[in-house]
């Protein structure tokens, strides 16, 4: 009896931790219903079971070790999710490494207020102590070991029992314990499956919509065995059909985004130097605070430059190697982990490559340790000369994680100096890493209400960025470079700041979820052209993924040949624009989809009206966009771009 007392105080205890990681899922407005607590008790059950068949001693160890792991994952995952809206996978184990590299932007995830998920260690201890301060008083007969041996009571009990009963009753338990685990997980998980949720586990877009059908531990074991499922059997093998269909569908987009006009190569020859900067979006661009503009020297070269003002960051959770892979590969990123870690091996058609078969030299810049994100193996993999990193820089302006931009820029374009004409640069910054606080001495913006803030400081660091963009524009100015140079300028992903209320001060005005859903993915594009060019605002949807198509057009090198999913800027075509959650935009509609991505529980905007339309009006962009991630989600499974290649090559 006691010992399925013990056990049921476990599941309770674990239960409430599972209940309190759910409360503070952002993403959650409601709370936990009745079948996702039995789905919880159920997988609780399933991972515990086996400790009914231990003796009692070995039980108890076995539950209290399961506890401390349990407890560390739920939290690991709550912190975790604080700043990637996301569960921890394994990938992302796999970038562990990083995780010290973080140090300082770790820390600010954690909350006063956590300590309540080690609440029940603590009365554990208290009741260790006081244990311990009977025993040595001499009052009572319980020992501390007690606790994990057998009381002396129990001993002269067991020994009147046969040692097969005791097995015979352990065993029973446990099988019981089993099935019902068995039934209370896998019974509501199935009528969701069977459901709303019937396309989840073939298309898996998104760990939310998962953990939202299967609880926490259903999510981590099904991702483990996603995990093994990818890299320990046998290569998988893209059937024909399939292949034939993907095929089909790149050479309709070859077609139809491949369009030979008076910007068709206008710009051939060019050197290029792309700046992807750290959490630069959108929604401060040309705006100001307390009568300051955040980006006056993005603001001023806009007016010679040609500007996406609807251009979206398409990143999942590899975040600045997704922006990286989106911009240089025109794939979509993966639903977990990210492809710079996952296939490095794998073929695929990259900016930097291309542009080498055209004669040009290549480069890649950050000033970071040169393994963050695997940069060191998928950079070379991707066909850069070299990748200069941390090491290459020197120190002498430390800022944040590591150099501050407005040095990383400088000394980058002193390297470029000697490169072979025509270039391709590819630089990272980074000094406007989350959680955004640079020195007094280096704050030049007065952000007035929102001083002392994490939006503030936000804002601050942008504004740095900015003059580091400004000081590098001056610099190819006197280089000489400006008038041969291509300039591309544009924001990786969002500032993981999600409280509306900042966003509703900082523009004056109350903001809708289309709203949010443009402030939180749309990131700044600035195209500055050789020669005089008036600005120009494309406010039309853009995307990450368009950036390679559009820069080939320009350079006039066909796309034919390439796998690339993105659309031309320049081609004068209609685009549509997905994210990878599913969300998508289009000239005329945005679509956001539900928590359980099923379509009709999704969103469909009208962007003229910004006012919510049937939802069916977004079916066929919705369609669409589950079509591109799932052929780029085969590309990356299949390593199907080299098999195309072999093919195409016959
Ligand atoms: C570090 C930098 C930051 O090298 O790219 O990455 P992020 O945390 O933004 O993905
Ligand atoms: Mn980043």
């Amino acid at each position: 009896m006691k010992r399925c007392l013990g056990y049921a105080l476990f599941i309770a205890v674990m239960l409430i931790k599972l209940i309190q990681l759910h409360s503070g899922l952002h993403a959650q407005n409601i709370d936990m219903n009745q079948q996702d607590k039995l789905i919880s008790i159920g997988s609780l059950i399933l991972l515990s079971f086996w400790t009914l068949w231990l003796p009692r001693r070995g039980q108890t160890i076995a539950l209290l070790i399961l506890n401390v792991l349990l407890t560390f994952l739920i939290y690991a995952d709550m912190v975790y999710y604080r700043y990637f809206q996301d569960f921890i996978t394994v990938p992302v184990l796999l970038q562990a490494g990083q995780m010290d590299a973080l140090g300082e932007s770790i820390f600010s995830l954690l909350r006063p207020a956590d300590i309540t998920l080690f609440a029940d260690w603590l009365l554990f201890l208290c009741y260790i102590a006081t244990r311990s301060f009977i025993f040595r008083q001499g009052e009572g007969s319980a020992h501390l070991h007690t606790l994990f041996y057998r009381s002396p009571v129990n001993l002269t009990r067991d020994r009147s029992r046969t040692k097969t009963a005791g097995f015979l009753r352990r065993t029973g338990n446990g099988a019981a314990a089993l099935l019902l685990g068995s039934v209370l997980t896998f019974g509501p998980i199935y009528t969701y499956a069977t459901t709303w949720a019937r396309d989840l586990f073939t298309g898996n877009w998104w760990s939310l919509a998962m953990y939202n059908v299967t609880g926490l531990i259903g999510f981590h074991a099904y991702d483990a065995y996603q995990y093994a499922k990818d890299h320990l059997g046998p290569n998988p093998v893209l059937p024909q059909q399939e292949a034939a269909s993907m095929k089909l569908w790149f050479a309709g987009q070859n077609a139809e985004q491949a369009q030979v006009n008076d910007s068709f190569g206008k710009y051939s020859g060019s050197n290029i130097i792309v700046i992807q900067a750290e959490a630069f979006m959108n929604f401060m661009v040309g705006a100001s605070v307390n009568g300051q503009e955040v980006t006056p020297n993005l603001n001023a070269l806009m007016k010679e430059s040609l500007y996406f003002s609807h251009y979206y960051h398409q990143t999942a959770q590899g975040r600045t190697s997704d922006a990286d892979f989106a911009s240089n590969g025109s794939l979509y990123p993966l639903t977990s982990g990210s492809i710079f870690v996952r296939y490095p091996d794998h073929h695929f058609d990259v900016l930097p490559a291309i542009l080498k078969e055209n004669g040009y030299s290549a480069n890649a810049f950050h000033a970071y340790e040169g393994s963050f994100w695997n940069r060191q193996l998928m950079y070379s993999a991707m066909g850069y000369d070299r990748f200069y990193t941390k090491k290459d820089y020197t120190l002498n302006e430390p800022l944040g994680w590591s150099l501050g931009d407005k040095s990383f820029l400088r000394q980058s374009l002193t390297a470029m100096e000697p490169l072979k004409q025509p270039f391709y640069s590819f630089l990272t910054t980074l000094s406007s890493h989350y959680p955004y606080s640079l020195p007094e001495e280096v704050q030049k913006l007065d952000t007035g209400e929102f001083a002392g803030t994490i939006f503030g400081d936000y804002l601050e660091a942008i504004h740095y960025t900015d003059e580091a963009l400004g000081q590098l524009a001056e610099g190819l100015k006197k280089d000489g470079l400006w008038e041969n140079t291509i300039l591309v300028f544009y924001g990786d992903h969002d500032n993981s700041i999600k409280e509306t209320s900042y966003y509703e001060q900082f523009l004056g005005k109350s903001l809708t979820a289309l709203d949010m859903l443009e402030i939180m993915h749309q990131v700044p594009l600035l195209v500055h052209l050789p020669g005089a060019y008036t600005g120009t605002i494309d406010p039309k949807p853009a995307g990450q993924l368009d950036l390679t198509p559009s820069l080939l057009h320009l350079l006039g090198i066909s796309r034919d040949p390439y796998y690339l999913m993105g659309n031309n800027l320049f081609s004068g075509q209609e685009r549509l624009v997905t994210l990878r959650s599913g969300a998508f935009a289009n000239a005329e509609l945005a679509y956001l989809p539900g928590d359980d991505g099923q379509f009709t529980s999704g969103t469909c905007y009208n962007l003229d009206t910004r006012g919510t339309a049937p939802v069916k009006q977004c079916r066929t962009g919705f369609e669409e966009s589950k079509t591109r991630l799932k052929i780029s989600d085969d590309i990356m499974k299949y390593d199907a771009i080299r098999t195309f290649k072999q093919e195409d090559t016959q």
